[in-house]
């Protein structure tokens, strides 16, 4: 290819510091260095997570930074030793690493690799150097994949080959929304059949996890959103009602008690709200409810709810990508959507071109869109 071993300058979106909105530069993207993979994203899909980091509410992010981290792209070129993938595969990149060699990544019970972001920040590559810069200034990677960049640099560790055939349009939001909700309530909860689930928050992520509700034959799903125009979507997908709290005097907790005579088996918070997240797990069953946290708190908040919530049995946990070990699942779940199992271009609402995104950011934070794609 003309381009390996060069230096390619193209469009990516920076985030120059907090609180500012993204702005679109040309940037110049270094070819990938050994065990590291270089991709040409296609497509990428917008994040409640994303927004988290032009707000500046998630941890561990150093600004000036490309964010982006569901995308869907073809590899460019690859560094020395690399073996998992070759120019012209189409590749998912992984916000959290499978590295297959940490403690994590050798036990069967848990995705967190320890390469992931949250022990070590994946702002620089592994070599604390960084591949993008821009007006002469180093630019930060986010979770070591920038997908807001038409070019990338990834290690091989967050890179996996999927198949030849999936429509990387469609197939990005595997990289993230997706597997995480559908993932919080197959893997973490493991919902039962028969069983009520209460879902906070109807974005793409908990959507994500209506589908993997109905999947796993829970009887009942109670959608819960401020905004009613969630509420069709969410049904289609399988809630069987849906609640807005603020229809309500008393807390949405007591409510969905009433709803259900003893609270809900399974309550999954997909907000990134603390209030919502005591909400949800107050609204479990006192004996065996199980809440799962799937929405990213606030940086350093702090959690506190009257600890007699757990005293009776209830249990809290995270989810983090779905529980999925990304390099052995991902290309699992998009074949599972080619062969027409899981039907997740229902949650796109939008597709726009890159240089739209400052819109779709706008949509997402208006709550008139599920899922924006964005294409280079
Ligand atoms: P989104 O902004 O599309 O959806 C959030 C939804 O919550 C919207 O529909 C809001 O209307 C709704 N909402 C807001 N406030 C309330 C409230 N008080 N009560 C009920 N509903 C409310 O975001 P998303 O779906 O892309 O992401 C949701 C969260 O999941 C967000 O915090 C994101 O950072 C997190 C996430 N976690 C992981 C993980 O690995 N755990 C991965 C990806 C995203
Ligand atoms: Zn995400
Ligand atoms: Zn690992």
């Amino acid at each position: 290819m003309g381009t390996s071993g060069k230096i390619i300058k193209c469009k990516a979106a920076i985030a120059w510091e907090a609180g500012k909105s993204l702005s679109i530069e040309e940037v110049e993207v270094a070819p990938p260095k050994s065990h590291e993979v270089r991709v040409k994203i296609i497509a990428t899909g917008i994040c409640g997570t994303d927004d988290h980091v032009l707000t500046g509410s998630f941890p561990k992010v150093d600004y000036p930074v490309i964010p982006g981290h569901e995308g869907a792209g073809i590899v460019e070129s690859i560094g020395e030793g690399v073996t998992c993938v070759k120019p012209g595969d189409k590749v998912i990149p992984l916000c959290l690493p499978q590295c297959g060699e940490c403690s994590s990544c050798l036990k069967w019970n848990t995705n967190c690799c320890l390469k992931t972001h949250l022990c070590n920040p994946q702002n620089l590559m592994p070599d604390k150097t960084s591949r993008f810069t821009c007006k002469g200034k180093q630019i930060h990677h986010f979770l070591w994949i920038s997908t807001f960049s038409e070019y990338t640099v990834m290690p091989d560790s967050t890179v996996v080959r999927i198949d030849d055939a999936a429509p990387l349009d469609k197939v990005c939001l595997f990289g993230c929304g997706f597997s995480t909700g559908y993932g919080a309530a197959i893997n973490t909860a493991q919902v039962t059949p028969g069983s009520t689930c209460a879902v906070f928050g109807l974005g793409g992520v908990g959507l994500s996890v209506v589908m993997g509700c109905q999947a796993a034959g829970a009887s009942r799903i109670i959608g819960i959103d401020i905004n009613k125009e969630k509420f069709g979507k969410a049904k289609e997908l399988g809630a069987t009602e849906c609640l807005d709290p603020r229809d309500y005097e008393k807390p949405i907790q007591e409510v969905l008690i009433e709803m259900t005579g003893h609270g809900v088996d399974y309550a999954f918070e997909v907000v990134g709200c603390l209030d919502t997240l005591t909400a949800a797990l107050a609204s479990c069953h006192m004996g065996c409810g199980v809440c799962v946290m799937v929405g990213v708190p606030p940086t350093d908040s702090r959690l506190s709810f009257d600890p007699l919530l757990l005293f009776t049995g209830r249990t809290l946990k995270g989810s983090f990508i779905g529980g999925w070990k990304m390099k052995d699942s991902i290309p699992q779940l998009v074949s599972s959507y080619m062969e027409e199992e899981l039907k997740t271009d229902v949650l796109i609402t939008h597709t726009l071109s890159f240089s739209e995104i400052s819109e779709g950011f706008n949509l997402l934070r208006s709550g008139k869109s599920v899922r924006i794609v964005l294409l280079f």
